[in-house]
């Protein structure tokens, strides 16, 4: 045995993603030891299953600065952390990725800093993950790497083991070459990439700027294949002569948990008494999202401002809840639009509350799981408005829990979910405010019979096209598991 194999580890398939699905959580007490605890979400909800009937591993940074536990099996699945320092942090997870890259992938929505010094901990930081990867891969085992963190890892691993079948996950939009042109590492953020040999992203319009991308900016040749969310896949000619697929694999929500979550009476009996703790309006507008400036939300509170002040709607039966969970507040942008936004929130209630009836009501928390599915069936208008967004999983999940199959979503054309959900939603251009406020004041009116119609076809869409399906779909293309009827 040589020492290369000696160093090989047993998993047959590895999942590798910036966060474990566990977080390590700081003892409350001194000297007290650190405790695992759960980090739900969809992409562990979908992956978990699949790893622990395999024996597979994740790897993942724990969650906190400077710790470094050790590996251990959790239920059947192998968790090996992989240590980040708090000056690396700021550098590969505030600075490159969220600070440099975020907002590259997003339309330059904010601009884009580029800091030469971000990028080599980048790189170190792909490094440690591609060892910590090549460690615990057995013989031919599926590596499966995801999103923007992790662009180099595909390129790395394959370095060290090219014995590997290597998939990458890209959970952001994939800008058009004439943006992501400016990054200064283009060519070896592309690179990195074409280390794998499936590389999928949320839409057709993502796989396809990446191919072409991929053309004109390494040596790479390209085919032309009509890309579709169904399987077909275009072709990309790495220089070193592999072929990797590049396709489409829009992810989705766990369904069929949602619906039955909305359908128990207990769900029904709080969205009923939030609806009454609201006073009763006739009409409940939501927002749900990270508290992230490509969300939009911005958008929605000046349109909704405006209806109001048009008398479009009546402040008096008509009520905004905004859900904003915390993010990135250490990243500049972010505090910066925390604050802009309350400033709005508070403006907009000074203007059209009355004492005790606010006509916005602002939640800066994250909300249990069980209480999000009765704020969405509590909502008759559910706004979503990115100016530009991967996927987006909200708007998903609102349909997923309209199991009365009732409900109106406003949705951001320029989401991954605009290419699912176009029959059913109210479509809009994010940046055109009269254009959003006529589809939140149509919404807002519909009768019962159109939005029965409108929910029914995006309730078809949804819970045929789950996140199993997405992950199945992906390992399938990866040549690790049949595809799913
Ligand atoms: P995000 O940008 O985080 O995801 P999104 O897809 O909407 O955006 O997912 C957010 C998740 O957080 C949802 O599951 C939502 O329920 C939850 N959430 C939001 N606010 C919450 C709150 N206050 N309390 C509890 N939960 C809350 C990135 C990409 C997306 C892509 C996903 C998955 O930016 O485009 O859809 O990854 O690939």
């Amino acid at each position: 045995m040589t020492h290369a194999e000696d160093a090989r580890g047993s998993s047959e398939l590895v999942v590798v993603a910036n966060r474990l699905p566990v977080d390590l959580v700081p003892s409350d007490t001194d000297g007290g030891q650190p405790e695992w605890r759960r980090s739900p979400g969809g992409l562990v909800t979908a992956l978990e299953p699949t790893l622990r009937a395999r024996g597979g591993t994740w790897v993942g940074w724990p969650g906190v600065a400077d710790a470094e536990p050790e590996p251990f099996d959790d239920e059947g699945m192998g968790i090996r952390p992989v240590p980040i320092t708090a000056d690396e942090l700021a550098a590969y997870y505030e600075g490159f990725a969220n600070a440099t890259l975020w907002p590259l992938y997003h339309d330059v929505v904010a601009r884009p800093h580029f800091e030469r010094s971000w990028w080599e901990v980048y790189r170190r930081v792909n490094e440690r993950f591609a060892d910590a990867t090549a460690e615990v891969a057995a013989q031919d085992a599926t590596v499966w790497v995801q999103d923007y963190q992790l662009q180099l890892v595909p390129q790395m691993l394959r370095e060290r083991r090219p014995d590997l079948r290597i998939g990458f996950f890209l959970h952001i939009p994939f800008p058009p070459v004439e943006l992501f042109a400016q990054l200064p590492w283009r060519r070896l953020v592309v690179e990195g990439l074409l280390g794998a040999d499936v590389v999928g992203f949320q839409t057709v319009g993502s796989a396809e700027n990446f191919r072409s991308v991929a053309a004109r900016l390494t040596d790479a040749t390209a085919d032309d294949a009509t890309i579709t969310t169904n399987g077909s896949s275009g072709h990309v000619t790495a220089p070193d002569g592999r072929t990797v697929t590049v396709g489409a694999h829009p992810i989705s929500v766990d369904s069929g948990e949602l619906d039955a979550m909305a359908r128990e009476d207990a769900t029904a009996e709080r969205a009923t008494e939030l609806r009454h703790r609201l006073g009763d309006p006739r009409t409940v507008l939501l927002g749900v999202d990270r508290l992230d400036y490509t969300k939009g939300i911005d958008v929605r509170l000046q349109a909704f401002a405006e209806i109001l002040g048009d008398g479009r709607l009546d402040p008096a039966e008509t009520v905004l809840i905004q859900v904003a969970t915390p993010s990135r507040e250490r990243v500049e942008h972010y505090a910066e639009m925390r604050d802009e936004i309350e400033l709005t929130v508070g403006r907009v209630n000074g203007e059209y509350a009355s004492v005790g009836n606010p006509v916005i009501h602002y939640v800066h928390q994250p909300v249990p799981r069980d209480e999000l599915v009765a704020f969405y069936r509590a909502a008759d208008v559910m706004l979503v408005t990115p100016y530009r967004d991967g996927m987006n999983l909200v708007a998903k999940e609102y349909v997923a829990s309209r199991a009365d199959g009732d409900g109106a979503l406003v949705l951001s054309e320029f989401t991954g979910a605009a290419d699912e959900l176009a029959e059913g939603a109210f479509l809009v251009n994010p940046h055109d405010l009269d254009a959003v406020e006529d589809a939140i004041v149509e919404a807002a009116g519909l009768g019962t019979e159109e939005a029965r119609r409108r929910m029914g076809a995006m309730r078809e869409q949804v819970l045929h096209r789950d996140v199993e399906r997405w992950a199945s779909g992906f390992l399938a293309a990866l040549g690790a598991l049949r595809a799913p009827e």
